[in-house]
């Protein structure tokens, strides 16, 4: 086996904030115990093995400009190659998870019995390296966009043997994430949408969108996986509306069909964005309704409305994301993978250090800022003193049931004050933020 590509970097290790050296976290440090848990055990860091590995830096206008060499060609051979490197690159970065689809570990062929062989062939190498290194399998996916076969969607097909073809990759891919000890099983429906009303029967996809789910969760019971199933809501891109279209969205959907209780959400940063919500408030949709499942940590670019999947670099924003989701008590089977992708001009395999590094050092920072605002405790304070009205008295009882709409009305009358405007002190709030970020 030739040298991998990574070979010249060596383990990352954390040096504190005054390190001068490039490769180096500054404020990622994986045994530091923050609110009494390690700093690695808050974030659950997953490298996204589709971007950093398949990736090529190719875009609409120009092709692929980073040449790895596992890039010549899609085959069993090139493949190991990329695995390898992959496996000694999470070796280095020290990242205790990753997350990929079938099509990305190995060539699906051109039938389902070929992408079965090639899947649980490759399954066997990835099981022997995920146990030399120690790295886990955060999820694993089944990728039902790129084929031209869903051009018109897996499960939301016209067409049920392209349904059918779907099943069984995902029956594939569903079975070797629980044969390599997953956490979790997402679906990302890129293509099940549309692109005009006029072709789509919006009722029967949404059916056939149900239907699929369904199989899925019965599949998942039949095998004894017990890790979770993830939606991961996105409002458009590849298709002109994606039914996932945000977390509300999939919510409804979700009860609609009874799978409340069985499925839950992978909430994407910049998908969050991209449906018109600030990430804070996709994960506080999610926590409110006991969905949060797993996250996908990325941004976009306020100035282009699609999904750049750049690494992460706001740690404010994150400070507060993680302020819900720590407090909602942490990640059950869920993490935050990176769903992120080096430029196009960041064209050296070190460049894949960098950019982990970096987004490993925000969320760092930001769990820290999260810590010390949930230490203080004066934001939490803030709300439960503006509610406080309904823990007791009138606000408790309406809450009860206690009161009809012509009882309170009657109450409102006799009490015959107009409640008095309290200030909601946003300024106020936001400067206390900014003493922790
Ligand atoms: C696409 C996207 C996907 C899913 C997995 O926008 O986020 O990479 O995370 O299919
Ligand atoms: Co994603």
């Amino acid at each position: 086996m030739t040298a991998s590509i990574f070979a010249d970097t060596p383990a990352i290790r954390y040096e504190g904030p005054d390190s001068h050296t490039p490769l180096a976290f500054r404020y990622y440090d994986a045994d530091r115990v923050v609110l009494g848990r390690p700093m690695a055990d808050h974030l659950r860091i997953a490298v996204a093995y589709w971007h950093s590995f398949c990736g090529d830096g190719a875009d609409t206008f120009g092709p692929g400009t980073h040449r790895r060499p596992w890039h010549t060609a899609d085959d069993m051979a090139h493949a190991k190659t990329k695995l390898h490197a992959a496996f000694d690159f999470f070796e280095r970065l020290g990242n205790p998870f990753f997350c990929f689809h079938d099509v990305d570990v190995c060539p699906l062929g051109d039938n389902l019995t070929e992408a079965g062989d090639n899947l649980f062939a490759i399954r066997d190498l990835i099981g022997d390296r995920m146990e030399r290194t120690g790295t886990k399998l955060l999820w694993g996916t089944a990728n039902l966009f790129s084929h031209p076969r869903y051009m018109a969607g897996a499960a939301t097909n016209p067409d049920a043997e392209v349904f059918a073809y779907a099943a069984g990759q995902v029956r594939n891919v569903l079975t070797v994430t629980h044969q390599l000890g997953g956490e979790n099983y997402v679906l990302w429906g890129g293509r099940e949408g549309y692109d005009t009303l006029l072709n789509t029967d919006m009722k029967r996809e949404q059916a056939q969108l149900a239907r699929f789910l369904t199989m899925v969760v019965e599949f998942k019971h039949k095998i004894g996986f017990t890790g979770t199933i993830l939606i991961e809501p996105k409002p458009c891109e590849p298709t002109k509306h994606q039914y996932d279209r945000d977390a509300a969205t999939v919510h409804a959907f979700l009860r609609r069909f009874g799978l409340e209780k069985e499925v839950k959400l992978n909430i994407e940063a910049n998908h969050a964005t991209l449906a018109g919500h600030d990430f804070e408030h996709e994960i506080a949709y999610a926590i409110a309704n006991d969905l949060l499942g797993s996250v996908d940590i990325n941004r976009g670019d306020s100035r282009l409305g699609w999904d750049t999947d750049q690494f992460p670099n706001n740690v404010p924003e994150l400070a507060l994301a993680l302020v819900h989701i720590v407090r909602a008590g942490g990640f059950a089977t869920g993490g935050m993978n990176f769903d992120a992708k080096i430029r196009r001009q960041s064209t050296e395999p070190d460049d894949l250090f960098h950019a982990h590094i970096g987004g490993m050092d925000v969320l760092a920072r930001a769990l820290l800022a999260a810590e010390a605002m949930i230490r203080d405790g004066m934001l939490q304070e803030f709300v439960d003193e503006r509610y406080k009205g309904w823990d007791q008295g009138l606000g408790a009882e309406i809450m009860a049931g206690d009161w009809t709409l012509d009882a309170l009305a009657d109450h409102a009358l006799d009490a015959g004050i107009a409640p008095k405007p309290r200030s909601g002190r946003q300024e106020y709030l936001e400067n206390l933020v900014n003493r922790f970020v």
